[in-house]
């Protein structure tokens, strides 16, 4: 039953009574985590490759104190416009209703909505974590992705965690939090613009079927959400030397400009893509595309019930 609160398009509606695979997607990355024009072209180039994956795209946002599922393509363009619109992570939502805003979902928010829509895969670029505290007189910055995929049972397909945040303090957070990072075919976190050096992942896939297969079974025994997490092509992903450079500078303007919290995460991604001249933005922009079709197996697999091949 879809809550009367939340607005889903009929073709999602329809595929998720139908069983259908579906995958929800972000808007987050639309209104805040690339340029314009940029982020319309890569919102619309993940759904088209959820739809040659076989799935149903439902990209999510809250349109005008609307949560919805599905978007139309003006409401596409107003997400990417950026006007006056918000990042809404879960703690936002009811603020974002009641108000009456437009807001671009961040990882968090979108779980929780996709969730309510009957919806159990989502892609995205990369999830929140545990932000780098140098300065021991900031606060402790921990993004509410975690903690959601704690509670809400839907499978996050991403390129691990952003190269921005604390690695090892996330993996051990979302351990914590009993949440099964799997590694598709690696053994090891990828890290968003590089491919590796995130840390162990905890279970190892070869397959969107075996993905299914675990987060099926971690789902029936009481568990909630999980992450599944592939590395980007190695042709377009940026050498970790040069990653880590560009991040020092980053880190260090931010510092300058005391930018914090919510507006930290677009503030690095945005300075990453001018210092790298684009590398950063190419990388994010293949890698969502990447998860989104992944993603779109994923649900296939969990739709048909498809036993594991390939083991
Ligand atoms: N991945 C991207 N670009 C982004 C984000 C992820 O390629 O902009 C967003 C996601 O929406 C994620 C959010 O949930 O950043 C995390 O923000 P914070 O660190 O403030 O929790
Ligand atoms: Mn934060």
């Amino acid at each position: 039953m879809i809550p009367s609160w939340l607005k889903v398009s009929d073709e999602v509606a329809t595929a998720v009574a139908d069983g259908r695979p579906v995958v929800a997607l972000e808007s987050t990355l639309i209104s805040h985590g690339l340029p314009w024009p940029a982020n319309l072209g890569t919102a619309q180039k993940a759904e088209a490759a959820v739809r040659e994956n076989g799935a149903v795209p439902a990209t999510i946002a809250v349109v005008a104190g609307r949560p919805t599922v599905g978007l139309s393509d003006g409401e596409f363009e107003t997400l990417a416009r950026a006007d006056g619109v918000w990042k809404a992570s879960r703690r936002d939502l009811g603020g974002a209703v009641a108000l009456g805003k437009t807001a671009g979902t961040t990882v968090s928010a979108t779980m929780a909505l996709a969730h309510a829509a009957g919806i159990r895969v989502f892609a995205t670029g990369g999830i929140g974590g545990a932000h780098k505290e140098a300065d021991p007189t900031q606060p402790l910055d921990i993004s509410s992705d975690i903690t959601e995929l704690a509670r809400t049972p839907v499978l996050v397909v991403c390129a691990g965690a952003k190269s921005i945040l604390d690695l090892p303090q996330t993996l051990e957070l979302l351990e914590t939090f009993g949440v099964p990072v799997l590694g598709y075919r690696t053994d090891e976190l990828p890290a968003f613009y590089v491919r590796a050096g995130g840390g162990p992942v905890s279970c190892r896939v070869e397959t969107a079927a075996m993905a299914a297969a675990v987060f099926s079974s971690h789902v029936q025994m009481g568990g909630f959400g999980a992450i599944l997490a592939q590395p980007l092509d190695q042709e377009i992903a940026v050498p970790a030397d040069e990653f880590a450079a560009a991040m020092h500078r980053a880190e260090a303007e931010a510092k300058a400009a005391n930018v914090t919290g919510p507006k930290s995460t677009p503030f690095l991604l945005s300075r990453l893509a001018d210092l790298t001249v684009g590398k950063t933005l190419a990388a994010n922009q293949a890698l969502i595309v990447s998860n989104a079709s992944l993603a779109a197996e994923v649900a296939a697999a969990l739709a048909t019930g498809t036993p594991i091949t390939g083991s």
